[in-house]
């Protein structure tokens, strides 16, 4: 699914992976995965195709439509600024200029975000964290990671960090022995921290090339378990001062604006170094992958649009603006 370049890192002379995707065979098109998630943004063709002329009603109705599909009040106050701005220097003159127009400023909103995940083979192992609420999909999400680094030939350990319910535990441990992957892990009610200690020494030991280790859910009012983040970072530097190389804040698409309150506590306690949004083949309104590009800047590395392992995609802002509003240019 991956093809996977070497390239020297500019100026260092060391060699550095990146992984990007290649179309697999049993993938179907994005805009299929996100049929339902696209409806919602569909509304601005009803409206666009019922007017006339851009008038005051025309506006205020493709605001109501962003704030429905979950675009949240920046990022829809971004759009419609840009529509003024458009229309005032005559760029934007009947309502077939619009959607144009609010297409290209959703690719503007979200094309900083498209910053695949490389992993520095350069690093063993290189470490991926992976954090966030309950149920939002981080292990299922480990999984479908895991699948994707051995496709490439890569060598994966998992740490079973979420010691919160014995059957967190059993869940990375029943995927690692069907997929041939070591997991380290201590049962119920261990030292989170301690487990993934042990994960990064033994990946170390068998050079390994990517360590994902999961968490318990948590929510920022927890701070004992917002702390113990802290500590998970703490010991891992002992180890290796560089790990982890990638935060990852999971969070799940169905959920709307609470997934970009989730996105803003979580970076303002553990400086996350991406996001992946899952669940948007549901009936998410895609909108909020907007929402939190907009206001959090942080790249958005991975969309969940399945539960399968192949539903992991690397997030690509062209593509996913073409499958939630598909307008083609002239
Ligand atoms: N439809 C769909 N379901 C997902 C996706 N990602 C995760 N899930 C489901 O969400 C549920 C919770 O996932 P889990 O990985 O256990 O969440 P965790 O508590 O964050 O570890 C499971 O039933 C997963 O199959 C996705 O992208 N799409
Ligand atoms: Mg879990």
């Amino acid at each position: 699914m991956f093809s996977i370049f070497r390239r020297k890192k500019a100026g260092t002379g060391v060699e550095q992976t990146t992984v990007r995707e290649k179309p697999r065979d049993d993938q179907d098109p994005l805009e299929a995965r996100l049929a339902r998630t696209r409806s919602h943004l569909a509304g601005l063709f009803g409206l666009i195709g019922s007017s006339t002329t851009i008038d005051d009603a025309l506006l205020e109705d493709i605001e109501t439509t962003l704030l429905t599909a979950d675009l949240g009040v920046a990022a829809t106050t971004r759009i419609l600024d840009q529509l003024s701005q458009g229309i005032r220097a005559g760029l934007v003159k009947t309502p077939a200029d619009v959607l144009p127009a609010v297409q290209a400023e959703l690719y503007a909103m979200i094309e900083p975000c498209e910053q695949f995940l490389a992993v520095e083979t350069t690093k063993k192992p290189f470490v991926i964290l992976m954090v966030g609420v309950n149920g939002v999909g981080k292990t299922t999400t480990i999984g479908k990671l895991a699948r994707r680094y051995l496709d490439d030939g890569l060598t994966v350990m998992l740490a079973a960090g979420d010691t919160f319910r014995a059957a967190a535990v059993e869940q990375l441990r029943t995927w690692g022995e069907r997929n041939n992957v070591p997991v380290v892990s201590q049962g119920q009610g261990a030292d989170s921290a301690a487990v993934i200690f042990d994960a990064l020494q033994s990946a170390k030991a068998r050079n390994i090339d990517v360590l994902i280790a999961d968490t318990a859910g948590r929510l920022h009012t927890q701070s004992h378990l917002m702390a113990e983040l802290g500590k998970i970072r703490r010991v891992m530097a002992k180890i290796d001062p560089e790990a982890p190389h990638e935060v990852m804040l999971v969070v799940d698409a169905g959920t709307g604006q609470n997934a970009l309150v989730q996105a803003r506590q979580f970076n303002q306690a553990v400086d996350l170094t991406g996001i992946t949004v899952t669940k948007l083949d549901g009936t998410a309104r895609g909108g909020i992958v907007f929402a939190i590009a907009e206001e959090l800047s942080i790249p958005i590395r991975f969309i969940g649009v399945g539960e399968r392992a192949v539903d992991l995609r690397p997030f690509d802002a062209g593509t996913f603006v073409h499958a939630v509003l598909p307008v083609s240019a002239g």
